[in-house]
C-alpha cells in the first residue's frame, strides 16, 4: 500500500485537506479522498537550536493532534531524506519517533513509536556512523549497546515490545536520545563535540545578520 495511505489508514483518519496556511510555500492543494489526508512539511530546528535540549513530554492520549503531527513527521522525513525522526526535532516536545529503514528500492515502511522506551540494552557494543538532520552534513563513529529491547505505544495506543539490532537499534538509540534533549555529537570527544558546536553557532548567527 502506498504509504500516504497507509498512514491515514492507520490512523483511521479522514482529514479534510488544510490549504495552504502554515507552511504556505510547500502545501499544494490536495483532492480530499476517502483515503488521503493532507500532509505538511515542517521546518527541522538545526544546531544550536535551545528546544533540541528539551526533554519531551510522554503522550497521554492519542487523539487527532497527534496523528496529524505523525502524518507530517513521516512527510518531513521523506522529504529531508532521512530514516528517522523525533518530534522535538520539529519543534513539538512529545515523545513521538518516526523510522523508515526500508532500502532504496524496497517498498516504503513507515515506523511510528508512541513512548518508546529502552528496556534493556546489551552489554555487546557497536560503532555506526552516525548523522542527523539536526546536525546536517556532519558525521561521526559512535558507539552505543548493539541490542536493545524497546517498548513502545502504536498509533492505536497498543503496546509492543523489540528486540532491536543493526541500523534500528542504533536508531532507535538516537531517536529516544533526541526526545531527552541527547545529540549524538553528545557521545563524541569534547574536541569533535565543541569545533561542531562552534561552526553551527557561527551559521546561525550569520544568518541571523
Ligand atoms: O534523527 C535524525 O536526525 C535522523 C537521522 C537518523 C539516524 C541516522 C543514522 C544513524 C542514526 C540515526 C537521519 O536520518 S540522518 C540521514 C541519514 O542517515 C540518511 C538519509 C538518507 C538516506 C540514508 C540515510
Ligand atoms: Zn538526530
Amino acid at each position: 500500500m502506498e504509504w500516504r495511505k497507509l498512514v491515514a489508514t492507520v490512523a483511521r483518519g479522514v482529514r479534510i485537506a488544510r490549504l495552504p496556511i502554515r507552511g504556505a510555500r510547500r502545501i499544494d492543494r490536495i483532492p480530499v479522498t476517502a483515503y488521503i489526508a493532507a500532509m505538511a512539511l515542517r521546518d527541522i530546528l538545526i544546531l544550536p537550536d535551545k528546544r533540541l535540549r528539551q526533554v519531551s513530554e510522554p503522550v497521554k492520549k492519542i487523539d487527532a493532534g497527534i496523528r496529524t503531527l505523525v502524518e507530517d513527521m513521516l512527510e518531513t522525513m521523506y522529504d529531508a531524506p532521512g530514516i528517522g525522526l523525533a518530534a522535538i526535532q520539529v519543534g513539538t516536545p512529545k515523545r513521538v519517533v518516526t523510522m523508515d529503514l526500508a532500502k532504496k528500492d524496497d517498498p516504503k515502511n513507515p515506523q511510528v513509536f508512541v513512548n518508546p522506551e529502552i528496556v534493556w540494552s546489551s552489554e555487546e557494543k557497536a560503532i555506526y556512523e552516525e548523522g542527523c538532520l539536526s546536525i546536517p552534513e556532519f558525521y561521526g563513529d559512535v558507539e552505543r549497546p548493539a541490542q536493545v529491547k524497546v517498548k513502545y505505544l502504536d498509533l492505536e495506543g497498543e503496546p509492543h515490545e523489540i528486540e532491536a539490532n543493526g541500523l534500528l537499534a542504533t536508531c532507535l538509540q538516537h531517536e529516544i536520545d533526541h526526545l531527552n534533549g541527547v545529540l549524538f555529537i553528545d557521545h563524541l570527544s569534547k574536541l569533535k563535540r565543541d569545533r561542531v558546536v562552534k561552526k553551527f553557532a557561527k551559521a546561525a548567527k550569520r544568518a541571523a545578520e
